[in-house]
């Protein structure tokens, strides 16, 4: 598979094939931890992403096959949160955290190696994660001075449960593919060789389906969990299938027109 480049950024690589976003963190020397500018720059391809139409399925990674992520830089966090070069403290993975849930298609998250802290929580966000044999999940916050009470804790819960999840949160264990497999906190494990290309197999199954049932469906799941926004979200999908019919497209004709609309001709269904 060759991956062509989208845009060059510094601490991220961004490619496309077929159809297929790739965004990969490319800090392995730190087991990929995210700085302010790598969610920056995640932000930013994840943007690009949305608004290319010839994008239909996006995967989610890091360089190295030793990590997927290990969360915030330590070594940049400051006071009140991590500082880049602009010495303002962010805590800008939340943004795109919501950002992942939000956008409409599918995100996949490909993990090898450590999937650790806020980089375990990148993974929990996505629609779905195939990990590699040597894969390792867990959380550190409350051993590193820190927690993510947001998606970190209310949605991974909804996945593995509640004692299982106060657990991750509590003992800070790290667990194995399969311990993952088990509990439903990912889709697949496969050998470490065969991890993008599974991953692509995954994405090009989506890709032949109905992008708009893809999006309705991301939605909706979202909309039971995520309150007024989730139901915004749905709603929001809800008005585009209606801007496509005839039905609403006279209401704006009759503004244009400056006349009356009529919608007499269209069905009242039962
Ligand atoms: C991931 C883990 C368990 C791997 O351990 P090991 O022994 O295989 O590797 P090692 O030697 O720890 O890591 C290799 C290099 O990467 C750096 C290390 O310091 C080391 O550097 P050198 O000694 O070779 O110079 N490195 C690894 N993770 C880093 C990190 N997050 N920041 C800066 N440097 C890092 C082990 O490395 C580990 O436990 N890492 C830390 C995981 C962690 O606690 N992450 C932060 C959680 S808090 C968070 O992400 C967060 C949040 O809770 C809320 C909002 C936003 C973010």
């Amino acid at each position: 598979v060759t991956w062509t480049p989208i845009k060059e950024f510094k601490e991220i690589l961004f490619s496309y094939y077929q159809g297929i976003a790739k965004i990969s963190i490319n800090r392995p020397q730190v087991h990929n931890a995210f700085t302010p500018l790598t969610v920056q720059e995640m932000i930013e391809a994840m943007d690009i992403c949305r608004n290319r139409t010839d994008i239909g399925v996006i995967i989610l990674t890091g360089e190295g096959g030793q990590a997927f992520c290990s969360g915030g830089d330590q070594s940049v966090r400051g006071h009140g949160g991590y500082v880049g070069d602009d010495t303002v403290p962010r805590l800008n993975v939340l943004d795109l955290q919501k950002q992942i849930r939000s956008i409409p298609k599918p995100v996949v998250a490909m993990v090898a190696g450590w999937a650790i802290g806020g980089g375990h929580v990148l993974h929990v966000v996505c629609d779905l994660s195939i990990a590699a044999e040597n894969a390792r999940f867990g959380q550190t916050g409350p051993k590193v001075g820190s927690f993510d009470g947001g998606f970190g804790a209310s949605y991974l819960a909804r996945i593995v449960g509640q004692k299982k999840a106060r657990e991750i949160w509590y003992l800070c264990d790290q667990y194995n593919a399969q311990e993952a497999l088990d509990m439903g906190l990912v889709n697949k494990v496969v050998p470490l060789e065969q991890l993008e290309s599974t991953t692509l197999e995954w994405c090009f199954k989506m890709l032949e389906k109905s992008p708009l049932a893809l999006r309705m469906l991301k939605s909706s799941f979202n909309a039971e969990l995520d309150g007024q926004a989730g139901i915004q979200e749905l709603a929001g999908n809800a008005t585009l299938l209606y801007y496509l019919s005839e039905e609403a497209k006279e209401g704006k004709n009759a503004f244009m027109e400056k006349r009356k609309p009529d919608f007499s001709k269209y069905p009242k269904f039962p």
